[in-house]
């Protein structure tokens, strides 16, 4: 038997083949950025540019310091490989493997809670950035303002250690400011309408709880020291497999527990809005802006729209893979129906942008076969996500008097997903929200598609009272849901299509 590889870490660097070793040396660098939400996403984005940004500026104060909100595990598999990790890019044409070192530290924020603060309000660190899934914010994603009654909220607002991801972010924030450790930039990374704006509201919301005394000083500083650029992220990363592992332990040669596949594209557009050094993300690819709105609509409503679509319809349809379910002639014919029809008119292009280059490299994106990316973990959180992704299309086009059959048809399709919580074949579909319980009960009498379309629209803090107001909206609604309910997911995306 061949003996087991050894663990990749810093002492394993010298055997790893030129292409594989990370252009910086990890022992040469100083943390200046504080992550929150240490998944295969940030792995595989932020820090892969911030690598980059730091060997092509020569600059080694940029490095990471990581905090994992939900669970150790991360921290049990990134810790004893020295925080090391190999980004896999892959495509039909070619996977290409690169060692990671931007990441220095890792720690478990339920636990080290007093550590990550002391991270967030040291003098050398001026840039936090998060990626906490659109939950993590505990926000109500309609209105985008804090849960304030949240008993998580108000325990952390109450004084405990904290251990809400805008709680910790307001406590390293008073810390900061209690030790004079000057300005600092906080760049939201996750797939959020306005993200920067909308988490400066939370924190303004979370500071609001705060006793009097605290809560005037902290509105003044954080006025004055703390800037929430908004961003545009995009980059496809489903969850690392155990193939993955078995496949970059072969190639680099060292055991990785900590690795991530994802596909060649990345793309970056960051609201040029910092109060405090940044690092040089733009040497890295990353695009500088005044105004990410455009782009982060676009992104929400064409990829993540057209994303979640793909999931609800392809999980009814009993697919596991969103590039299996995109192959199939209708479903890439409804993708392009729903970006052309329904989401374009609804976009505000900025002029030097090629949309229709655009959404046929989405499509080919979708189609990646060599990306096992799960129809399961996208419909993952349906009632955070449905707003920006999809529900904002679908605004936009009823202001002017259209109803867009194919973003509605998505929406249906959600609703069929959590109210039958199985697929067109009869197996059990899991239904991963934060308001799963609330689904059940408000669907406990509804039976008929017309009975769960109503119980549906009355949850405001996704629908607000426009939607659930829209008679002719409801109607399609209904239609879909019972299409979808008789004849399945591939005959109601069918129906959709122009004959
Ligand atoms: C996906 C996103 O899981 C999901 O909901 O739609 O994670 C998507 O892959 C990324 O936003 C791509 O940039």
């Amino acid at each position: 038997m061949r003996p087991l590889p050894t663990r990749l870490n810093i002492a394993a660097l010298g055997e790893l083949t030129p292409d594989v070793r990370p252009p910086i040396d990890p022992r040469s660098l100083q943390i200046g950025i504080v992550h929150l939400g240490i998944g295969a996403f940030h792995r595989a984005h932020q820090a892969a540019y911030t690598q980059r940004a730091m060997a092509l500026s020569a600059e080694s104060t940029w490095a990471i310091c990581g905090a994992s909100q939900r669970s150790r595990d991360v921290v049990d598999q990134l810790r004893p490989q020295d925080c090391l990790y190999t980004i896999v890019e892959r495509d039909a044409a070619q996977s290409r493997y690169h060692v990671n070192a931007a990441l220095r530290d890792v720690l478990f924020a339920a636990e080290e809670t007093e550590l990550l603060l002391r991270r967030i309000s040291d003098e050398t660190t001026h840039v936090v950035t998060l990626t906490v899934t659109e939950k993590g914010y505990r926000h109500d994603p309609a209105a985008r303002r804090l849960r304030t009654a949240d008993p998580e909220i108000r325990a952390d607002a109450d004084g405990r250690p904290p251990r809400t991801v805008v709680g910790q972010l307001v406590r390293g924030l008073q810390m900061r400011r209690r030790q004079g450790s000057g300005p600092i930039t906080v760049v939201c990374c996750d797939n959020l309408t306005s993200n920067g704006a909308t988490l400066r509201v939370l924190v303004d919301d979370f500071v609001g709880l705060l006793p009097k005394v605290e809560r005037a000083s902290m509105n003044a500083w954080i006025a004055d020291h703390v800037a929430f650029p908004s961003t545009m992220v995009d980059r496809i990363v489903p969850g690392t497999t155990d193939d993955d592992l078995r496949d970059v332990a072969e190639t680099i040669g060292f055991t990785d527990r900590g690795a991530v596949v994802t596909e060649p594209f990345s793309q970056w557009v960051v609201e040029a809005a910092f109060v405090a050094p940044r690092p040089r993300w733009e040497l890295a690819g990353a695009v500088f802006t005044d105004d990410v709105r455009p782009y982060e609509t676009m992104k929400l409503r064409l990829l993540n729209g057209a994303h979640s679509a793909l999931a609800y319809l392809g999980l009814l349809a009993g697919y596991d893979y969103v590039a299996d379910f995109v192959a199939l002639d209708d479903v890439s014919n409804y993708v392009q129906a729903l970006m052309d029809n329904d989401v374009t008119p609804t976009l505000d292009v900025p002029e030097d942008f090629d949309l229709v280059r655009y959404k046929h490299e989405l499509v080919t994106r979708f189609a990646n076969r060599t990306l096992r990316h799960r129809t399961t973990q996208i419909s993952m959180d349906g009632s955070q996500k449905l707003p920006q992704r999809l529900l904002g299309t679908i605004r936009d086009q009823r202001r002017e008097g259209v109803t867009p059959a194919f973003a509605t048809l998505a929406v249906a399709a959600w609703m069929r997903f959590v109210s039958a919580r199985a697929d067109d074949a009869g197996r059990p579909l899991h239904v991963d929200d934060p308001l799963s319980a609330r689904f059940t009960e408000t669907l406990a009498h509804a039976i008929s598609a017309t009975q769960i379309v109503e119980a549906m629209l009355t949850i405001d803090e996704i629908f607000g009272a426009d939607i659930a107001e829209d008679a002719e909206l409801k109607a399609a609604l209904i239609d879909d849901l019972d299409v979808l309910t008789r004849f399945g997911a591939l005959a109601a995306l069918r129906r959709a299509l122009p004959a």
